[in-house]
């Protein structure tokens, strides 16, 4: 790797002559915003899918090829909702907790805050993301194919610290959470996970939830789809059964080829993409390029990641860049010298049960063709001599 080294410090050279050149303001700069804003030059924006019956049903999808580091702009977060976004005020917002308990209480958000806070940085993934994948219709982009995916910091309260206060019998076995939108979005979580590491969460990033991600209160399951994550959180219901709502029957299963639905599929598997070089971009020239992406799992931690160029043949290790935490996103690095043939590029990894990410042969020997969610399987970029990248079918 001697040939990019003297060509980086040329280029260094080169800037630091210039900037010995570059003129000094003579006028002090703007004046200060109480609420920032990113440079009018800089234009990533989420793709939106809005059903037009339904304005501001539908989603919208992370730009991750754009996205530096591991955590998700609040303001770049994928949506998924199901009947818009409701306006709560968050004044008289409160959350109901009953059923199977001993004291059913109901708490305001100030309640909630009162209690020890915790933040935990995790990715949240809609089951859905890729659903056409498994027929075959890939997206011709990242952000098209894996962009129902972000990765927040999350800042609430432990639910079980909550439930402390209710006393959950001992004969519930689930939880039922209940959203305030229009569409009621209800699941069904079991206790373990409840008791687990479910939070609470009014903070997203520092702030206040955005109202596109539940303000102001959601509910947080690390590494669970994202439906399980109900958003403008108001009612909690301790039972001994599921409720069997709509999101855990007619949708957010799993069609097997044996006719059977996969039914509370809840994690999510070890899944890795390539975000740079990815579909839709061009390389401007042979020579050195830094592929880089994300893997993530819901079984706990990333244990590596490899990364192909020449189609699958030969793999090597990738770099993961700290920090490498459980249940949220790692950023992997791979240097890449382009001798300018066509390929394809693509990254695998493994997390810490041993799993290893599957091709999609593989993915649909178990999963079959009509799925729909759930599709985590290895993503190849093809690169044509002209340098574009595009999505290989
Ligand atoms: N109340 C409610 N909660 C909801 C939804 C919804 O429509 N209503 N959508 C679910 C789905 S399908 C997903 S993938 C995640 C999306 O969270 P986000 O919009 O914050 O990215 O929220 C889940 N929680
Ligand atoms: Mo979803």
């Amino acid at each position: 790797m001697k040939a990019p080294r003297r060509k980086f410090l040329a280029l260094s050279a080169a800037l630091t002559a210039s900037c010995k050149k570059a003129e000094v303001p003579s006028e002090s700069g703007a004046h200060m915003r109480p609420y920032g804003e990113r440079a009018p030059q800089e234009q990533s924006v989420r793709i939106i899918r809005e059903l037009t019956k339904s304005p501001g049903t539908g989603s919208s999808r992370t730009p991750l090829h754009e996205i530096y580091g591991i955590i998700t702009p609040s303001a770049l977060h994928f949506e998924r909702h199901h009947a818009g976004v409701p306006a709560i005020d968050p004044a008289t917002h409160r959350l109901l907790i009953h059923g199977l308990v001993d004291r059913p209480l109901s708490f305001s958000l100030a309640d909630l805050k009162s209690f020890p806070s915790l933040s935990r940085i995790c990715f949240l993934e809609c089951g859905g993301n890729s659903v056409g994948d498994y027929s075959g219709n890939h997206q011709p982009t990242v952000q098209g194919s894996h962009g129902l995916l972000s990765c927040s910091e999350w800042t609430g309260v432990k639910l079980s610290r909550v439930l402390a206060e209710v006393g959950v019998q001992p004969d519930a076995q689930w939880m039922i959470a209940e959203g305030a939108d229009a569409s009621m979005m209800t699941r069904s979580i079991p206790m373990e996970k409840v008791l687990h590491d479910a939070m609470l969460v009014y903070g997203q990033n520092g702030e206040a939830l955005r109202p596109e991600q539940g303000y102001p209160l959601r509910l947080i399951l690390p590494g669970w789809e994202g439906n399980t994550n109900v958003k403008w959180l108001r009612r909690l219901e301790f039972t001994r059964e599921p409720a069997q709502s709509a999101k855990e029957t007619a949708n957010y299963t799993e069609l097997l080829p044996n006719g059977q639905a996969r039914q509370f599929s809840f994690v999510m598997d070890a899944r890795s993409v390539i975000t740079s070089p990815s579909g839709g971009m061009k390389l401007s020239r042979k020579g050195f390029h830094e592929i880089t992406g994300f893997a993530w799992t819901g079984h706990g931690k990333i244990a590596r990641v490899e990364v192909s160029v020449d189609n699958g043949q030969t793999w090597a290790l990738a770099e993961l860049q700290e920090p490498v935490l459980s249940l949220a996103l790692v950023r992997f690095r791979f240097p890449w010298r382009w001798d300018g043939a066509e390929t394809r590029i693509m990254s695998r990894c493994t997390d810490e049960t041993g799993y290893v990410q599957p091709t999609h042969d593989e993915l649909l020997s178990v999963y079959g063709p009509n799925a729909g969610y759930h599709y985590h399987a290895i993503r190849p970029w093809r690169v044509l001599p002209s340098g574009e990248v595009v999505s290989h079918v």
